[in-house]
């Protein structure tokens, strides 16, 4: 029989592990020292040679290039390709990559992060042949700020992270571009109809963002789409997740937050473990990476540490990007001088070890 002492002493015991189990944080390391010249890291994407493609849009010393570069399963560079400059700023800005059923990379340039916020954003398709990026072709335009690229086998999905401002919210939505139309030629998209009438006819969905901090300004950010269809975009701005279930004519038959907050303080980038099934998304505010479940929006925070780490032996330092390689999740530190933070060496893509 056990005693009323014992009782207490298993209690605790229990209550340890319980509260041990919640708050054990991963330490991440560093999985690369990027040099000066791929200064500011941010989208990823595995490809089928198991490597991880990072784009490097270089904001924060952009006497560089912008750049794609290729981190292998050593976690060794090479370069693979130099974006195109647009033709009125001299400059890419490469966020988002995907890889199309196609083969070739989509490259979301998202021209708001150099000073133009009229519509200048673009879609990019890097061409493969024989596993090496031969040109690029420009095939979407006037896109306001496109962030995230999600590729399935029939289209392409771009988030455009501010699109207008209607009754002091944000506006930001999903753009949709099948891929027959990507091949056909450039598509053109129309500005968001702030006049309440007709949008363009690749725009998905919608979102708003009303936090009152500056960062309520910043709205669909990461995107994931599931292997059954369903959609998942981060709303940055108002530290969410919000699920999207589409008809086979690709229209909106439902959408809701799927999560908010809970330890999330901002939502970037994302992408779907192939394992759990969790989403994972690096939180820029927060200096923290979390894994969201999809049944149920419970939220778990994988890593996390100060602002203004420096990035120092791996620290996170405003991450904006995740990658999810076997059981590692990668993170790219894009480290903007931005929120108490100050971009400094080392520039870093952090990584994870996942049990
Ligand atoms: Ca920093
Ligand atoms: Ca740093």
């Amino acid at each position: 029989m056990l005693k009323k002492s014992n009782l207490v002493l298993v209690s605790i015991v229990a209550l340890t592990i319980m509260v041990g189990g919640c708050n054990t944080l991963k330490t991440p390391k560093i999985a690369v020292n990027l040099p000066e010249k791929y200064n500011t890291p941010d989208g990823m994407i595995v490809d089928a040679d198991n490597n991880i493609l990072l784009n490097v849009p270089n904001f924060s010393n952009d006497k560089f290039p912008a750049v794609i570069v290729k981190i292998d399963e050593n976690d060794q560079l090479t370069e693979v390709f130099t974006l195109p400059k647009h033709p009125e700023t001299g400059k890419c800005a490469p966020l988002g990559i995907g890889i199309g059923a196609d083969g070739n990379l989509y490259v979301a340039d998202n021209q708001g992060f150099v000073g133009r916020t009229d519509n200048k954003s673009r879609l990019i398709r890097v061409n493969m042949k024989d596993g090496k990026a031969v040109s690029a072709d420009i095939v979407v335009t006037g896109i306001m700020q496109a962030n995230a690229v999600e590729c399935t086998k029939d289209s392409v999905f771009v988030t455009d992270t501010n699109m207008a401002t209607v009754d002091g919210k944000t506006i930001s939505g999903v753009w949709r571009f099948k891929n027959s139309e990507l091949a056909s030629g450039p598509v053109h998209v129309a500005p968001y109809n702030t006049d309440g009438g007709k949008q363009d006819r690749h725009l998905v969905t919608t979102l708003e963002t009303q936090d009152e901090e500056w960062w309520g300004t910043v709205g669909a950010n990461g995107l994931a789409i599931a292997a059954d269809g369903t959609m998942y975009v981060c709303n940055f701005g108002e530290a969410s997740v919000e699920v999207v279930k589409l008809d086979a004519a690709g229209k909106v038959v439902s959408q809701k937050t799927l999560a908010k907050g809970n330890g999330m303080k901002s939502t970037d980038g994302m992408k779907i473990c192939p394992v759990t099934g969790n989403l994972v998304i690096a939180d820029f505010i927060g200096n923290a990476v979390h894994a969201v479940d999809p049944k149920t929006g419970k939220v778990t925070t994988i890593a996390k540490n100060e602002n203004n780490s420096g990035g120092i032996g791996g620290k996170l330092d405003k991450p904006s990007e995740v990658c999810i390689r076997g059981n590692k999740i990668y993170v790219a530190n894009i480290d903007l001088t931005l929120d108490g933070n100050e971009h400094d060496a080392p520039h870093t893509i952090s990584v994870i070890e996942m049990d």
